[in-house]
Order: C-alpha cells, then structure tokens, then sequence
C-alpha cells in the first residue's frame, strides 16, 4: 500500500507537466521564419519520422525524414562509398512545397517549439488578418500533422506540391498528394499527404493540390519503407503503402483535436519526467527571442534559464528520434536534408552515438534508450560475419568497423572495442532500470559473448600482463598495443560483465576467468608530466590539443578511476584534460578560461564529453565552463550543436553531461551536488534524474547546499547517499530533509 503512494505520488510529481507548460525555459521562439536548414529551422519527431519547419509565410517548405530511408547494402570490406551501393547513406525523404497566395503587410511574427508538449506554433498578421499554424509528429498516431488557420473566412489560398528527393514522380488526386518508388538498393519507400479544409475548395492540378478561400488547411503526412531491422529476412519487411494509408484514414477518422491530444499527452509524459532549475533569468533577458539570448551568452552574458532550456532541448531531440521499435538517433538524430550527407549520417561508434545515448537513463527516458539496445543485438549477426572474415573464422563473438549502417555495413577503420563499448550501455540500461527479465534475456547473452571475443584476442606480455593488440586511440597517434582507451574499455566490459553475472548468479566458473583477465590487463599508467597516459610509451605531449579524450574513458563515461577511490590517478586525469584544453605544456600559467580550449578541440561533442569529465573529476568550475564553450563556439541559433556542421551529439550530450554535475551514482553511492558551479549554487533544483540502483531523485539546494531530497524506489530498499560532504545509508521512498 504504502509503495503505491509513492509510485502514486512519483507519477504526479513528473507527469503532470504543468510546471513546465508556462516557463520560458521549455520553449525555443524566434521573431523570423528559419531560412538556412541546418542552423535556423526547427525540428520535430516522432521517433520514427520527422520534419525541419521553417514558417515563412509566402513560400514554406517543410522537409522531412524517416529513419530507414536508406542507401547501400550489407557490405564486409570496410569499404566507405556512400552512393547507391557500398556502404550507402542515410537519405533526405523529400518536401512538402506550400506556396501561399495574397501576401500584404506581415507583423508581429513568432515561430516558437515547445520542448515539452512537442508542438510547434507560429503566429503572424497578414494584411491585418491574424493568421496561425501548428505542427507535430505524433508517436501513437504515427503521422505529422501541420495546420494552417486563418483568422477570417476565405483567407487561405494557395498551392502544395509534395516532392521526392529519390526522384519518384508524385500523384494528386481527391485531397490526396502521394509518391512511391524504389532505390536502387531495392528499399522501397512510400508517402503520402492528406489535405483536409475547413471553408473554401481543394482541387487537383496536374500533381499539385489547389486551396482556395479556405480558413483552415490540415496536412497529415505518414512516410514509410520497408525496413525491416532483421539481417535474416535481408532487412526487408512488408510493402510501405497499404500501412501507410491504413494510418493515415485512422489518423483523418480521428480528427485534428484528438490526434493534438493524444499527442501532447505522450510527448509530455516524457519531456516532464526531469527538469532542472538552475537559477532564475532576468524577465527582461528571458523575454528575448532565443537566437538573440544565445548570442548574448556566447558574448559573456549569463542565462541560467537557457542552459535549462538546452538541457531540456537533449531530451526534446531524444524523445523525437529514438522511440521503441524504431532505429536509434545517428549523427543528425534523423535530421537530413541531403541524400551525400556528412560521414553519411551514419552510426559512429568510437564516441557519437554512444554519447547520443548518455542521456538516455540519467536523464528519465529510459524508453528512448530501446533502439540502440536493439540496433546492438539486431547488427550483432552481420558483425559476427565481418569480425570472422576479418580476424580469423574461428573468431568468437564480433565488434564492429568504426562506421555503420541500417545493413550490417561496417565502414572505414576497425575501432576493435566498439562492441566493448557498446557493452556498456547494454550493461547500464540495467544498472538504472534494475530490470532482471532484461538482464536475462537480453544484457546477459551480449555481455556474454563480447567477453568471449576478448579472452581469445588479449595478448600476453612475458611478465603475463594482458594489453589489447594493435588499438588506436580514436582517432589519434600510431597503431600498436594497449593503447589505454582499449585498456579501459575492456576493464570496464568485463567489469560490468562481473556485475551481471553475480546480479543473475551464474556462470561461476567463466566469472573467476574473467575476474582473472581483468586483474591481470596492464594499468593505467602515469607520465613525466603528470599526465595520464594515452599510450603505453610515455609520448604525450602536453601542447596537444587533440578533439577525443579517449584515454580519460576510465573518468566517464567508465567508472574505473575517479577522486575518491583512485585519486593519483583522477590528479593525472586533470593534468591530461587540462593539456587537451590549452592550459598545460606552454600555456600553464596562463588561467584555464572558456577560450583556453581552441583549435581541433571546439567540437560539438567534445565539449559535453570534457563537461562530463570534469563533473566526474568535481570541478563544477571547469564543468561550466564546458557548458559556455558549447553555447559559444559549436551552437547555432536553432540550439543545433555544430561540429562543424550539424552534428546531434552535442545537443544529446550536453543534456548527459549536466546530469553528472547534480547527481552521480557510479561509485556505490549517490552523490548529491558532486559538482556545481558557482553561478548555479545561490539557488536551484532538479526533479526526476535517474540514479543507478532504480532511483529517481528530486533534489533542491540553497548557497550551495541541499536543503531537500527525495530518493524513490520501486520497492524500498536501502541505498548510501552522500549529501552536503556526509554520507549515510537511507530507505529510498522515504522524504528527507
Ligand atoms: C568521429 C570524430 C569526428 C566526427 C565523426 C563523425 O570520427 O572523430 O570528429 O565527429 O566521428
């Protein structure tokens, strides 16, 4: 009885939402249609699809996306084209081409997206008539909805032309606009557009719809291919067209306002599981369009409700491009408007989409961590495959080349312990979720079998040490052995291994092996400078300014070193972060500042991943800094991080790494306020982050100090909370104060 209160009490708490609907933080708004795609439009999704708005007023375009919309094949090589065939590229879908007619005198235009309902609203007069468009992509109705208003009957004219960036010719015909093909891949791909009016006539000419003197236009637009993410059945499934109409005649069934409510009521219940309140911008500044707040804060200015705001934009960008049964977020999340985009919008294995994925259990949306869980296992078979033909057929379990695709495509490099790496999130989706049918079925088998591909490929030093053969420190220095990010991870995989063994008690005997392995890898060491080294020979060099941090893997996101428990080594960590952030070698004495760190090492993810290291580290200080490097250097006015260019990583990242700075749980405790910095001590709270154990914790402070905390639990149980510097076992469920 007593737990249903809490989980009663719990639910209220996060899903009510209401906290969040009114606060300038939850909402990203300009006073401007968005012109370049990738720095000023704004995205929407729904896991699956997705669409870029840009809310001009005469010519709108809305591009959009689905997540499958592949090019390539299954390739074994390594071989990187990224064409037709080879390993081929995520593909920009097509466009929804509205030409709107009657333009007069246009004022007092808005377009806004708000982060937690995941509905995007613009509003503006024409010619004194106010006019107004909403748009979403709904996860339980599956379509993308966009609907244009006029404030007086008659007012909306126009055209709308769908368009196939693969080249199929589209069709109008009724209300309907739709295009069908194949890529030369045999991917078949499909979409179509409803478009409903209230007032006024649709008619078709040629392959475009004509509105006239309507005062409401509803578009509802589904995309699909026939994806299937099963290696067996050649990657293909059904014939995208007959579900794509069986959704969309639901969805006009339904209606607009019921679609609207389903949907806020799903996107909402997600987005309000966490916030964080780190203090309260001035009415004056939080009135400001966000392109221009962004630009105040790069230029020195402090904002703490748009830091919020970028933390609660991770999550927002999360939830709408990785929802169950559908394919992970890859390098734009789903966000594509070109079919040769960058690294070919691919899955990179040696930090970006691991670091997509940081935020997915800390952050509450556990449930948006399910498509990398089953991108793993469903890649597992064809890596198997390129790992045997690669490293010998006898080879035991597989890892992956440092790219992949939607086929089993492994291109460029071998990044040899991506499937280590990959272990770690299979293995923490259990450390937060404590979910043991999961552990089982699921965590166990691939934690498993990544171990077996270790114990038969670690070679052996005469002193009978254990180093990784011929690794590369991503993507830095020479080709050789025990390279200490391979080190670290494999520590870590048969770590986490260890851990879920014991959790399920079993395999006793293959425990003891791998405890024994994992004892014996050659350490962590520290160089002359004080620098953790990257390398086994002492070479690093304290002026190199390197993007990757991967030998600090072991800080975060590993759990091998940190202050308390390995303190010679976190001090080298410090040294080594400071070095790739300009503050060591020859610039030691000069103060470590936001612009300290230059060069190769302003990316979008390599701040998140250095903000995150420092909160690991507990330098609030540095971890803030990190924070205002992002906003300064690799964020464009629609909060797109830039690497450049646009590259989702950082956004998702950023809202990973600020967890680290209020909450940790990787060292047998929870550590309330490990590492805030002194802008954000006055006054501040968090609700709803994730601790490891099944802990959700809602925490305030004041002058730096917690003042209260709740740590709740799905069954009571005890759990070590260190809390204003003393640490002291409590019953979770229970309030403290
Ligand atoms: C890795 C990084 C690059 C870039 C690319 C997509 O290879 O080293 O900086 O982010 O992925």
């Amino acid at each position: 009885m007593k737990k249903r209160i809490l989980i009663a009490l719990l639910t209220l708490l996060t899903a009510s939402g209401i906290w969040a609907q009114d606060k300038n933080s939850f909402v990203l708004w300009y006073n401007k249609p968005g012109t370049k795609w990738e720095s000023e439009r704004l995205p929407i999704g729904n896991g699956r699809m997705g669409a870029m708005l840009m809310g001009a007023v005469a010519a709108d375009t809305i591009q959009f996306n689905e997540q499958s919309l592949w090019s390539g094949d299954n390739n074994w090589d390594g071989a990187y084209e990224t064409g037709d065939h080879g390993f081929g590229a995520y593909r920009n879908f097509g466009e929804l081409r509205m030409q709107f007619t009657g333009a007069g005198a246009v004022a007092g235009y808005k377009q806004s997206l708000n982060l937690v309902s995941g509905i995007y609203n613009s509003t503006y007069t024409n010619g004194g008539i106010p006019f107004q468009r909403e748009a979403f992509a709904s996860h339980p109705d599956q379509v993308m909805v966009f609907r244009y208003t006029a404030g007086k009957n008659g007012k909306l004219s126009g055209r709308i032309s769908l368009w196939s960036a693969q080249g199929a010719a589209s069709v109008a015909s009724g209300n309907l606009l739709q295009f069908s093909g194949a890529m030369p891949n045999q991917l078949r791909y499909a979409a179509q557009v409803a478009a409903l009016h209230e007032g006024g006539s649709i008619t078709v000419a040629g392959s475009e719809l004509v509105f006239t003197g309507c005062r409401t236009l509803t578009l509802y637009l589904d995309v699909r291919t026939n994806y299937k993410p099963d290696y067996n059945a050649g990657w293909r499934g059904a014939d995208p067209l007959p579900q794509i109409e069986k959704e969309l005649k639901a969805a006009l069934h339904k209606g607009y306002a019921s679609l609207r409510a389903a949907h806020v009521k799903d996107f909402t219940k997600l987005a309000a599981a966490a916030r964080i309140d780190v203090g309260t911008t001035p009415a004056a500044l939080s009135a400001l369009p966000t392109d221009i707040r962004r630009a105040k804060y790069a230029a020195g200015g402090t904002d703490p409700d748009l830091e919020e705001t970028l933390f609660q934009y991770g999550r927002y960008l999360l939830i709408s491009s990785s929802r169950p049964g559908g394919l992970p977020a890859n390098l734009q999340g789903l966000w594509n408007n070109s079919n040769n985009p960058p690294w070919a919008s691919d899955y990179h294995n040696n930090i970006n989409i691991q670091m997509n994925y940081w935020l997915a259990e800390p952050a509450n949306l556990s449930e948006c961590n399910q498509p990398l869980i089953d991108y793993i296992v469903a890649q597992a078979e064809p890596c198997r495959l390129a790992t045997r033909k690669a490293f010998g057929a006898d080879t035991r379990g597989w890892t992956a080349r440092t790219s992949q695709s939607i086929f089993g495509g492994n291109g460029w490099e071998w990044n040899i312990p991506a499937s280590a790496w990959y272990a770690q999130h299979v293995y923490e989706r259990w450390a937060f979720t404590m979910d043991r049918v999961y552990l089982k079925n699921t965590a166990y088998p691939v934690l498993k079998e990544i171990c077996n591909y270790w114990e038969d490929r670690l070679k052996q030093l005469p002193d009978g040490s254990l180093v990784v053969p011929n690794g590369w420190s991503p993507e830095h220095g020479p080709r050789e052995d025990g390279v200490m990010h391979d080190q670290q991870l494999v520590w870590d995989l048969f770590q986490n291994y260890l851990d879920a063994a014991k959790a399920l008690n079993i395999d006793a005997g293959y425990q003891a092996k791998v405890a024994d392995m994992q004892h014996r890898l050659a350490p962590n060491k520290i160089g002359k400078w004080g620098q953790l080294q990257e390398w086994q020979a002492d070479r690093d060099d304290p002026d190199d300014q390197h993007r990757h941090t991967s030998h600090l893997f072991a800080v975060y996101p590993g759990r091998q070193i940190n202050p308390k428990q390995t303190p010679e080594l976190a001090k080298a960590a410090i040294i080594s972060l400071r070095s790739r952030s300009g503050n060591y070698g020859k610039n030691s004495n000069k103060p470590f500042t936001v612009a300290s760190t230059v060069g190769d090492s302003r990316r979008s993810w390599s701040w998140p991943w250095r903000c995150a290291l420092w909160a690991r580290l507990g330098e609030g200080e540095k971890a803030g800094m990190m924070i205002r490097g992002l906003f300064t250097y690799n964020l464009m006015p629609n909060l797109f991080t830039t690497h450049p260019p646009f590259q989702i990583d950082g956004n998702l990242g950023i809202s990973g790494a600020i967890p680290e700075m209020l909450l940790q749980s990787h060292a047998g405790e929870i550590n309330l306020l490990p590492a805030v910095p002194a802008a954000w001590k006055a006054s501040g709270s968090f609700k709803g982050l994730r601790a490891r154990g099944g802990f959700t914790v809602d925490c305030s402070w004041k002058n730096g100090w917690v003042v209260q905390y709740r740590i709740y639990s799905k069954t009571p149980q005890k759990v070590w909370v260190r809390v204003n510097g003393t640490v002291k076992e409590v019953m979770a469920g229970t309030v403290k104060k």
